[in-house]
């Protein structure tokens, strides 16, 4: 073995939005096997925490999955290999024809990264550029945008929460002890748990491991939450315990806000939530006499009826008692690459999609009207699409219904490192370098006060065939012919000069061509990538991001040490267990809110009215056809979106029980590892049950990321579990956001005769 085959090598975990710094030790007998993997005590953000699941990324990078050439569909529906040459020519081509056809607005995009790369989807937009496409989605558009239009409106900035400080938690349709999303949860979690002075509120209807370490579990009924929040507000106006003085001086909205919350009918909201009216109170009073309070919602809820109302009532049980810029409450994190995008400037902008006229926000398509918007009859429909790291066949909301619309499209094209659902329905699929393999990064930097990014360098060479995103979106450009070599030969020499000539030579292009400006990203990979250290030819397009985060924030910059724009992206490039880039203090929030008056906007008049319609309606609805509520889509342990496909990577529920309640499980006669028939209005499939005292009875759930196949010996495709959306339907969305219910699907169980 060579030295380089036994350092160790950092990089991050790419299983979750978390990307804890990592050390990978590779071996094997062609050294590219990751024989030992530790967490990295030096990133400045995890500090050497990993889960279980970091330990298992092997599975990610070696398999029968990966992809080795590119490959172009035959008519037979098989698919051949060509040259990338060829792939080349003849994907520029064809999406090229199509534009000249129907225009470029007839051309979507979907995905742009997962978990661990964002890089990819940076440089897309010079792809996009030169089509002329106007219309993208990703997953956020199925789970987060509710939030950020509620965000845009009430402050015009994202806000996360400061859990490691916070006195008392809020967790809300979230449990991070198996999901993170805040930084080392597990640690945090415990300590809360341990400090009697602190509070844990976990509002779940199944008894999470993040509900075992609370102090107040309020197991509503699924889908209650509206009800539920909407009574805790209304306590805190019956009971007077808003922050008045301090929503006097920060807020505007009040009156209109109150006047709602007044009609509230408490007990009968508490009624249908299924908890007690005192304990509903008591948190209420908890809440507001904490000196501070940190709240995370998440898929519980944002995928669940009224889920953008939630969105709303969450903000408003931490804005009514004061929880902002200051220390364990919300804050609004530095953003070096901002993911929410337009939502917070734009004002949740009046955007429409061009079919089903859905509401763009943060300049999204809801997912679930991507099937409609292309199987319509409609002379505005979506003709092709270029689909980059995401599985919208296995990912979106009812799967039968995207195969069809995947297979309607004139020109499908995939750039993954698998052959997912999605790519086997594609005309082309390109074969990506894997993230170990490549310069990668993510944009989910939402720390404070000291935000951390995380610029990791290749482990080991490309698998050959492979190509990263940034060279095949360049080489896309090329052969659109969209980027002049004149020019592109004056900006390399420039950048060969100094970084200082090169910006002059840059901005100077251009102001003479403001078309170069939309393929930016790809110009600095061309012009500015060659002159940098290590072959970090990828970190180009950072080189733009870190100028702007520094005029934009060049105080919370400096404080980190970097004294401009410049020394950031240096320090970037030269950090191979991240940096951090900003600090901050907790009061940079208010300097951070968009509104017009720089204060918090409590009334929104579309939610005021939902929440008013709630005294109408006695509760989520039932159809004695389908009596139980499915959460289609549950985090574990062993679960990580679609990123693993070899099911061995799972130690445990290697195929993703269906979780049910002792009292339905004896009704129905089924016991744990029994098989069981799960049927929607959309679908049906067999699952294995496993008997579990946390769930509810009326309620179960399936795992999310199963049902992908994999080819154990690499030929034939074996599927593993239950594929949650062949069971979810695209119309079951929230009307502001078009965001699913994927957790609230009527269902039926039944036991599978014989079995
Ligand atoms: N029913 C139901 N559906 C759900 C959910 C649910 O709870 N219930 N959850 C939803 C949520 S929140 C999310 S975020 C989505 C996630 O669903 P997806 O977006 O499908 O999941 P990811 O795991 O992010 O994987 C995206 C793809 O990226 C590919 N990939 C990995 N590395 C690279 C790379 O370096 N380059 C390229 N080009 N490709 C790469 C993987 O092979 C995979 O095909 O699923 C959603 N779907
Ligand atoms: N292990 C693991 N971690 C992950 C991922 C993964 O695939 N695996 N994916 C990552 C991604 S993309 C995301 S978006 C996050 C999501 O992270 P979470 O949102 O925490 O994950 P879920 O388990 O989908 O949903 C959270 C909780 O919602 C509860 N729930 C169901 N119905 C209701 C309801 O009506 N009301 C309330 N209040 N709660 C309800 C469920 O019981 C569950 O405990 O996780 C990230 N982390
Ligand atoms: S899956 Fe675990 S180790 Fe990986 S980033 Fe998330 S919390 Fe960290
Ligand atoms: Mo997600």
């Amino acid at each position: 073995m060579t030295v380089t085959e036994t350092a160790w090598q950092q990089t991050a975990c790419i299983l979750c939005e978390c990307n804890c710094g990592v050390e990978v030790r590779l071996g094997g007998e062609d050294g590219r096997r990751f024989e030992r993997i530790r967490g990295d005590k030096a990133h400045p953000g995890s500090q050497g925490y990993t889960c279980e699941k970091a330990l298992r990324l092997d599975h990610y990078q070696n398999g029968t999955h990966r992809l080795t050439s590119p490959l172009r569909r035959r008519d037979d529906g098989t698919f051949e290999e060509i040259d990338w040459d060829t792939a080349i020519r003849e994907v520029a081509d064809r999406f090229a024809a199509v534009r000249d056809t129907h225009g470029g607005e007839s051309i979507f995009y979907y995905g742009g990264g997962g978990q661990g790369n964002h890089l990819g989807g940076a440089y897309s937009s010079a792809t996009r550029a030169a089509l002329g496409s106007r219309f993208r989605s990703s997953a956020l558009a199925q789970e987060k945008t509710g939030e950020f239009w509620v965000n845009a409106h009430m402050m015009g900035a994202m806000v996360r929460g400061d859990f490691e400080h916070a006195e008392v938690a809020v967790f809300l349709g979230k449990n991070p002890w198996q999901s993170h999303g805040i930084p080392h949860a597990r640690t945090t979690l415990k300590e809360i748990a341990r400090d009697p002075a602190r509070t844990m509120i976990v509002i779940d209807p199944r008894r999470t491991e993040t509900a075992d370490l609370a102090d107040i579990h309020l197991q509503v009924r699924p889908g209650t939450d509206a009800w539920c929040l909407a009574a805790l507000c209304a306590a805190y106006v019956d009971e007077g315990l808003l922050s008045t003085t301090w929503l006097a001086e920060h807020a505007t909205g009040l009156d209109e806000v109150v006047a709602v919350l007044r009609e509230v009918d408490i007990a009968a909201y508490a009624a249908i939530c299924g908890i007690d009216e005192s304990v509903l109170r008591s948190t209420a009073r908890r809440i507001a006499a904490a000196s501070s309070v940190a709240v995370f919602e998440d898929l519980g809820v944002q995928m669940s009826l009224h889920s953008t109302l939630t969105s709303y009532l969450d903000k408003l049980l931490w804005m009514l008692t004061g929880n902002f810029g200051i220390p364990g409450a919300q804050y609004v994190p530095t953003t070096l690459v901002n993911l929410a995008g337009s939502a917070v400037s734009g004002r949740g902008s009046s955007r429409r999609s061009p079919v089903a006229g859905a509401r763009i926000i943060s300049g999204l398509v809801p997912c679930n009207v991507i099937a409609e918007e292309i199987l319509a009859d409609h002379p505005a429909r979506y003709r092709a699409m270029l689909v980059e790291s995401g599985n919208p066949a296995h990912s979106l909301a009812d799967s039968q219904h995207m195969r069809e619309a995947l297979e309607a499209l004139e020109l499908l094209v995939v750039i993954d490192v698998a052959m997912t659902e999605t790519a086997r329905l594609a005309d082309y699929v390109l074969p990506a370098s894997s993230q170990f393999e490549k310069w990668e990064a993510t944009f989910f930097n939402f720390e404070f006060p000291h935000n951390v990014f995380h610029l990791r360098r290749p482990l080991l060479e490309p698998l050959p065939g492979t190509l990263g995103e940034p060279e095949i979106h360049a080489r896309l450009c090329e052969a659109l012919g969209v980027l002049d070599p004149g020019v592109m030969a004056t900006l390399r020499e420039a950048a060969e000069r100094g970084r200082t000539e090169f910006a002059g030579a840059f901005f100077e292009a251009v102001a003479a061509d403001p078309d170069l400006g939309r393929l930016g990203p790809v110009v600095l990979y061309r012009a500015l990538g060659p002159t940098l250290p290590d072959g970090a030819a990828p970190a180009a397009a950072l080189w733009a991001a870190a100028h702007r985060c520094a005029q934009t924030y060049p105080a919370s910059v400096a404080a980190a040490g970097h004294a401009d724009g410049e020394a950031l992206f240096d320090a970037i490039l030269a950090g191979r267990s991240g940096v951090v880039f900003s600090e901050d203090d907790y009061e940079v929030a208010w300097d951070r809110l968009r509104t017009d008056d720089g204060r918090l906007h409590l009334a929104i008049d579309e939610m005021l009215t939902e929440l008013r319609g709630l005294a109408d309606e006695p509760g989520p609805s039932t159809d004695p056809e389908y009596p139980f509520v499915l959460s289609a889509g549950e985090r574990r342990s062993f679960t990580a979106n679609t990123i693993l496909r070899d099911p061995t990577w799972r130690k445990r529920d290697p195929a993703g029980a269906l979780r049910v309640s002792p009292a339905d499980a004896d009704r129905l006669g089924i016991g744990t590892g029994d098989a069981v028939r799960v049927t929607t209005r959309r679908g049906s499939a067999v699952a294995t049950a496993d008997v579990d005292e946390a769930m509810q009875a009326g309620h179960i759930s399936l795992p999310n990321g199963l049902g992908l196949d994999y080819a154990m010996d690499g030929a034939t495709p074996v599927t593993t579990g239950v594929a949650p959306n062949e069971l979810t339907a695209t119309e079951d969305r929230d009307w502001v956001a078009g965001t699913p219910w994927h957790k609230h699907v009527p269902a039926r169980l039944e036991p599978v005769a014989g079995a």
